[in-house]
């Protein structure tokens, strides 16, 4: 089950107090009271992983460190360490107590949730020239502590769609920074993942088959995902003893979920074509011609059919541009 909507509680570190201490040594008589450590801070970054939230599952609360309180012999307490978790590109984050909400538009972005507290001093720092002997040390400060919102709210531009083993992950992969499972068997992807290509957002989607609409196989429930995508790519793959059964099974499958989905804006890409003879990927574009559909052959092996794929992808950066 893909979690896309949890409340939690992020607490940041507190700081140390202060301590109070002397020298001992008659020699060297004056204080030595050390500062207290500063409070671990909480953040959260987001990544590809639209799974990220999963963590949440069942504990609901991060905590960053304290910082120590400061030591006797002019040693400052050590820092907490600051927390940074994971959340899918797309989670709006509510701070429900501010009312403060930020979304998570890019992969590597990190966004501080709750500062942590201050170090107090220790009296070390408050000797002078008229108090040798200062008996003050300042108490640290608390961490903030908010109750916090994560609401996963897709926002792919395109939708990566297509049978099991038809090469979506590997394309995602190839084309950003997304490091997704690829491996020759169906069903390597069982929730969807994002990766981000420039301005735009794609999004991989795990196998469809004959039947999805009913439950079959994963099922349909992760095109809600791809929604609100206004462009699908559809890949299809060489290896296919019938490319064009494939592609018709998966519209009628889109169709069964919502109409909707076959008026989007689609791109049937042919894939694999390292895999099979010049001859043979001639055969199946014409016959997707014959079908009215321009399909683009594709290998991520082949850099010249992923130099056009990346021109397809510029044209939309423009379009999508012009449309804001
Ligand atoms: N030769 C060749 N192999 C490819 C190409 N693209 C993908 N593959 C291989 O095809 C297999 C399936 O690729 P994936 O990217 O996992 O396919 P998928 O569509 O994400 O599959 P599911 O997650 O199961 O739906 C892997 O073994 C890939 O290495 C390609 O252009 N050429
Ligand atoms: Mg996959």
């Amino acid at each position: 089950m893909l979690i896309d909507d949890v409340t939690i509680r992020v607490a940041a570190g507190n700081g140390g107090d202060g301590s109070v201490a002397f020298n001992k040594n008659l020699m060297e008589l004056g204080p030595t009271g050390a500062s207290g450590g500063n409070g671990g801070s909480v953040f959260c970054e987001g990544v590809a992983d639209l799974g990220a939230l999963a963590r949440w599952r069942n504990s609901k609360e991060a905590i960053a460190e304290s910082g120590e309180p400061g030591g006797m012999q002019y040693r400052d307490g050590r820092d907490g360490k600051d927390l940074t978790f994971p959340v899918p590109v797309g989670t709006v984050v509510h701070n429900l107590d501010t009312k403060e909400d930020i979304e998570i538009a890019s992969i590597g972005q990190r966004v501080l949730l709750a500062r942590g507290g201050k170090g107090g001093r220790g009296n070390f720092h408050f000797r002078s020239s008229i108090n040798t002997s200062p008996k003050r040390a300042e108490s640290g400060t608390p961490g903030q502590s908010w109750s916090i919102r994560l609401e996963l709210k897709l926002t792919a531009d395109i939708g990566l769609i297509g049978m099991p083993n038809a090469g979506k992950s590997s394309l995602l992969n190839e084309l950003t920074r997304a490091q997704q499972k690829v491996a020759n068997y169906p069903f390597t992807t069982l929730e969807p993942s994002l990766g981000v290509y420039y301005e735009l957002v794609l999004a991989d989607i795990p196998g469809l088959i004959e039947g999805a609409a009913s439950g079959k196989g994963l099922g349909i429930k992760f095109l809600r995902h791809v929604e609100r995508t206004r462009t699908l790519f559809h890949l299809v793959s060489c290896e296919s003893d019938d490319p064009i059964r494939d592609w018709t099974i998966i519209r009628n499958e889109l169709g069964a979920y919502s109409p909707a989905m076959i008026q989007k804006d689609e791109k049937v890409l042919l894939t694999k074509t390292d895999l099979s003879t010049a001859a043979s990927v001639a055969r199946i574009l014409e016959r997707f011609r014959e079908a009215g559909v321009d399909a683009l052959p594709l290998s991520i092996h082949d850099s010249e059919s992923m130099a056009k794929l990346e021109q397809l992808l510029r044209s939309l950066i423009a379009a999508k541009s012009a449309a804001a």
